[in-house]
């Protein structure tokens, strides 16, 4: 799945591109931060050797150096001065959180579904892709939930990020100002496979944006069953535990599954539709001899003909 997503493309020397409206507030705080750190520490480490030298031990000079009393006058400015930078900082830092955690009340939203391992976006017109697609110019507000661990959205271009926890809904938002493919990464370490939990983005013109869900909606409903399943084996992200092609993966292949003999810890049962619509449905039900229980329950996240058509595309895959 990985060799469709695009390079990141790394622009500046330090830090990525710029491709939303929050990105030169938070680039100017973190190279305020940097500079300030430079500066203070060639002050310091700059005085430090200096006071070495001069005051170094020698035939001339053998005497130690006599006790030091306090100094005010240079007390207070090494007080003042940092104190007044660290609010510097605070009061940036503060409007820059209120600004990112606040969306605009005219934002689109879309819900994005985090799982072990893939992420999945719902638009606001019903379509479910495994692909970020927002409009240029507009306010995005994702609204995030996770199906098992906590998970992490990571849109460095975008210069946000925010947890999606089980149990609990959080949210982020971002204006993309140019017209870019990027990547969503996830930044919480979430087992075996947390580094392939990628998604590509891609900033589209409005008109464009909106063409292309409307494609997707009507796609769905006209697509035949198999082809649709195949789409939704992707878009649901069944490829990351389940192959075609005969080898396992977290869980047993699709391969050859319909109409075999399947060992679970109730017995041996006979694959057939019904044994397909609950494994997918209530995967603790059954379950296979030589696997944990660890695929998520998908009651309620997809509909009756999006479960007819997987199972017509697991029939495919003799
Ligand atoms: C996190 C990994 C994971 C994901 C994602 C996942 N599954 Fe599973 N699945 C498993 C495991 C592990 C098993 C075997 C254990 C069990 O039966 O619960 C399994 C079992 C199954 C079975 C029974 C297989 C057999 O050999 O009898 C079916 C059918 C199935 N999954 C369908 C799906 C479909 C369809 C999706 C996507 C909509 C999906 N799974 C997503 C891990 C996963
Ligand atoms: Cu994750």
């Amino acid at each position: 799945m990985n060799e469709k997503l695009n390079q990141i493309a790394i622009d500046g020397f330090f830090l990525p591109r710029q491709s939303s409206s929050f990105a030169h507030e938070i680039d100017a705080g973190w190279n305020f931060v940097t500079v300030l750190s430079i500066v203070f520490f060639v002050l310091v480490v700059g005085a430090m050797f200096t006071f070495m030298w001069k005051y170094r031990r020698t035939p001339a000079n053998p005497q130690a150096t006599s006790t030091l009393a306090h100094h005010f006058g240079l007390e207070a400015v090494w007080t003042v001065i940092p104190t007044a930078l660290c609010g510097v900082l605070f009061i940036m830092g503060w409007k820059g959180y209120l600004a990112a955690a606040v969306a605009p009340s005219d934002a689109i939203e879309i819900q994005v579904t985090a799982q072990k391992w893939a992420w999945s976006f719902a638009y606001p017109n019903g379509v479910i892709s495994n692909e970020l697609r927002v409009p240029k110019d507009k306010s995005v507000k994702l609204i995030l939930s996770s199906k098992d661990v906590i998970h992490s959205v990571y849109l460095p271009e975008f210069r946000v990020k925010q947890d999606a926890v089980p149990g609990t809904y959080t949210t982020m938002w971002f204006r993309a100002t140019e017209i870019v493919n990027t990547v969503l990464q996830c930044t919480e370490y979430c087992g075996q496979s947390h580094s392939n939990m990628l998604s590509n983005v891609f900033v589209m013109e409005l008109d464009r944006w909106n063409a292309w869900l409307e494609k997707a909606a009507a796609a769905d409903t006209s697509m035949k069953p198999e082809q649709l399943g195949e789409q939704l084996y992707t878009r649901f992200a069944c490829l990351t535990c389940h192959s075609t092609d005969g080898s396992p993966r977290v869980g047993p292949t699709f391969k050859g599954l319909f109409g075999k003999m399947e060992a679970c810890n109730t017995g041996a049962v006979k694959v057939d539709e019904a044994y397909l619509r609950e494994s997918i449905l209530n995967p603790t039900a059954k379950v296979v001899t030589g696997f944990q229980p660890v695929m998520p329950p998908f009651q309620g996240q997809l509909k009756d003909r999006e479960i007819d058509a997987l199972i017509a595309y697991i029939k495919t895959l003799k």
